[in-house]
């Protein structure tokens, strides 16, 4: 009882802060009487079930929410692998991206693999005086030892959000977000191991006593890191993702399936729907079997036990959902 009392005082303290950041980033956008109406709205419905910023009608969710995603494939092909769609990259190539055999992915057809070296990332300038930001991306590690930074949130060069792994201890994931007097707050997921996907997200937000959330394989809030942080007036204009301080020996990342956006959690994808159209059900076994056989790749997330490799053993896990037509979304891994 004790827990869930303190979560709804959390839930009301946030709404305030929710209905500013949405009154600003709204304004100029739309006419003052469309904000009014969505405000009536969310007044009602600051916070969903899953934590969203707000909740919006399915029209403006659609335009204004997303950002920007990307999974390495060529809009309307999924199985030319690219990096076009990101703004830049840097020291990277479309030769980095590939389909099984020759690089993991976690959906679709293509993945990225960075080798380790000087800087290799990744550069998004979609976004433009951002104050609430969503972001999530899947990642597969071998063999890093050094801390590598995975990721950054930036406003005119300067880091307002990171991620690291192996930072500050060995197999820790740390997201660390900067206050408004540019002191570092780390929200850290310990014990983060290595050869297996990882779904990472995390919530960003400008505000007084703004709540930060971090998720590490789960939809489910409750497990979130959640840390209350000084970031009024803080805005976010780009973002970089990949390798991004450079490691000199060791370890190569495999990432995909990267998707940031203004309001709404993206949530993780589902696991082992492997025809990617959202349900369970036995094409999913005919997508995976035609993988297995060489003959298609499959368009969803076959990965099924998330070890990186496609196989038998993830014929058994779609099996078992099936027939359970249970979501593992709801709880941490498998
Ligand atoms: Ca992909
Ligand atoms: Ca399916
Ligand atoms: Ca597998």
């Amino acid at each position: 009882m004790g827990s869930s009392s303190s979560f709804s005082r959390r839930a009301g303290t946030c709404a305030a802060s929710f209905l500013l950041v949405f009154a600003s980033a709204l304004s100029g956008a739309e006419d003052a009487g469309d904000n009014l109406g969505m405000l009536e709205v969310f007044s009602e419905r600051q916070l969903d079930s899953r934590q969203n910023f707000q909740f919006l009608s399915g029209e403006v969710r659609g335009v204004f929410d997303l950002l920007f995603q990307d999974q390495f494939e060529l809009i309307g092909d999924p199985f030319s692998c690219t990096l076009d769609n990101w703004s830049a990259a840097i020291g990277l190539t479309d030769g980095d991206t590939a389909s099984p055999p020759d690089n993991r992915r976690y959906t679709g057809g293509c993945g990225l693999r960075i080798q380790s070296g000087d800087d290799r990332y990744l550069i998004d300038s979609t976004p433009t005086d951002e104050t609430a930001l969503w972001v999530r991306f899947y990642i597969f590690m071998e063999l890093f030892t050094p801390p590598a930074l995975l990721y950054e949130a930036t406003d005119d060069g300067i880091n307002k959000v990171e991620i690291w792994y192996n930072n500050p201890a060995p197999q820790d994931l740390t997201l660390r977000v900067f206050d408004t007097a540019e002191n570092p707050v780390d929200l850290t997921f310990p014990g983060v191991t290595q050869d297996r996907w990882h779904s990472v997200e995390f919530a960003w937000v400008a505000g007084e006593s703004a709540p930060i959330r971090f998720a590490l394989n789960s939809d489910n809030f409750d497990l979130d890191l959640v840390q209350e942080v000084e970031t009024s007036g803080l805005v976010i204009n780009a973002q970089r993702f990949g390798l991004i301080n450079g490691l000199s020996a060791g370890g190569t990342i495999d990432v995909d399936a990267f998707e940031s956006r203004r309001l709404t959690r993206p949530g993780r994808l589902l696991v082992g729907d492997v025809n990617g159209d959202g349900i369970y059900n036995a094409q999913d076994l005919v997508s995976l079997t035609n993988e297995l056989n060489e003959l298609i790749n499959a368009l969803g997330q076959p990965d099924c036990d998330e070890n990186g490799q496609v196989d038998s053993d993830d014929f058994d896990c779609v099996l078992g959902i099936i027939a359970s037509q249970s979501n593992p979304n709801a709880g941490p891994g498998l």
